[in-house]
């Protein structure tokens, strides 16, 4: 933990092999236990988890041999300073939820994710974490006609009630994302995701995870969505990063394309006491061209920038923001901003 309270996580697919869909693996595979190490060195304090980062092929496991292996992680953790954040169900890699898993056509399809959500919640009570975040990845369509958007919506309420009886504990934070890897995704915005919850049966148990670059490529800012997560006491964690413009997802580190993008989501986490909420989730991929060896800096320099972006919104002389504000010089509040994030 930092001066100021933030604690801060990432997840084992932030340090990773460079491939992307037009060139092979660039890095080799770092294993999950040097992974660990790099967590503390760097100042971070949780890792985020797929349920096969914490149980690996659980499909072929029978539910206590998931729940020891399980235990046998949350060791490794407790070895190493660190705790879990969340676990996120993994509904993208099986052949057969390649149409979806909640909305997919065919009812075994739609059983089975709800089943391997189920036991993701038991991955995640033994690494002592209710939280769980649904990255809706394959649940759209690339062609619009091919599934009934009602129904799948539907679908979706069902397995948000299907898990939420499952264990009275659990809460789901739901991540939109407009597209990628399906061309038209159900949940593409904060609004979606908390309307969803509205509409299961324990909306108090359903609330979101924002990620600044699906919020780009939703065409949104990631502040706005954060704050109005926010103001629905909803904004349970997030995956704060960057993205040039409406291209495939970057995952660039925080602030490293737009620093006053990244000034103002730092800015209203920060003045709604984020720290005392959730964690600093920073869902970065270092860029293809990084050597192995220097392959975590993305991560040092996305945590250094969001601590620097406290200081500059701290040091922002109030008084003076709300005279600008009565008097509605607003271009002199821009300056003000602008002197900030310049040094000045
Ligand atoms: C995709 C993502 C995902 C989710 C992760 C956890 C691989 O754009 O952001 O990262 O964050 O699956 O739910
Ligand atoms: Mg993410």
């Amino acid at each position: 933990m930092n001066k100021y309270g933030y604690r801060f996580s990432f997840g084992p697919w932030n340090i990773h092999e460079g491939a992307d869909p037009f060139g092979p693996p660039v890095r080799a595979s770092v294993t999950f236990e040097d992974k660990l190490s790099v967590y503390r060195e760097l100042g971070f304090d949780a890792v985020q988890f797929h349920d096969d980062d914490a149980v690996p092929e659980l499909d072929d496991l029978s539910p206590a041999e998931i729940r020891q292996e399980a235990r046998a992680m949350r060791r490794k953790l407790e070895e190493n300073g660190l705790v879990a954040e969340f676990v996120a169900p993994r509904l993208w890699e099986k052949p057969i939820t390649i149409d979806g898993g909640f909305t997919a056509n065919d009812p075994a399809v739609r059983a089975y994710a709800i089943d391997r959500t189920k036991k993701a919640v038991d991955i995640g009570r033994e690494l002592d974490t209710h939280l769980m975040v649904w990255w809706l990845a394959r649940e759209g369509t690339y062609m619009r006609e091919a599934k009934d958007a009602v129904k799948a919506t539907h679908h979706l309420i069902e397995a948000l009630n299907a898990v939420l009886e499952y264990d009275p504990e659990v809460r789901i934070a739901i991540e939109p994302k407009p597209n990628e890897p399906m061309d038209l995704a159900y949940i593409p915005t904060m609004g979606h995701g908390l309307a969803l919850g509205m509409q299961s049966k324990d909306p108090a148990r359903v609330g979101v995870l924002m990620e600044s670059a699906h919020a780009v490529l939703a065409g949104l800012d990631p502040a706005d969505e954060i704050s109005f997560a926010l103001a629905f006491g909803k904004l349970w964690s997030v995956h704060l990063n960057d993205q040039n413009g409406l291209k495939f997802d970057q995952d660039r580190s925080f602030g490293s394309v737009d620093l006053r993008r990244a000034f103002n989501q730092v800015r209203v986490l920060d003045e709604n006491r984020f720290w005392e909420i959730g964690m600093i989730g920073l869902d970065v991929k270092a860029i293809r061209t990084q050597l192995a060896d220097v392959s975590t800096k993305h991560l040092r320099n996305s945590l250094d920038t969001f601590l620097r972006l406290v200081e500059v919104s701290r040091a922002i002389d109030r008084q003076t923001v709300e005279e600008l504000i009565a008097a509605r010089d607003y271009e002199e509040l821009d300056w003000l901003i602008l002197q900030s994030l310049m040094g000045a």
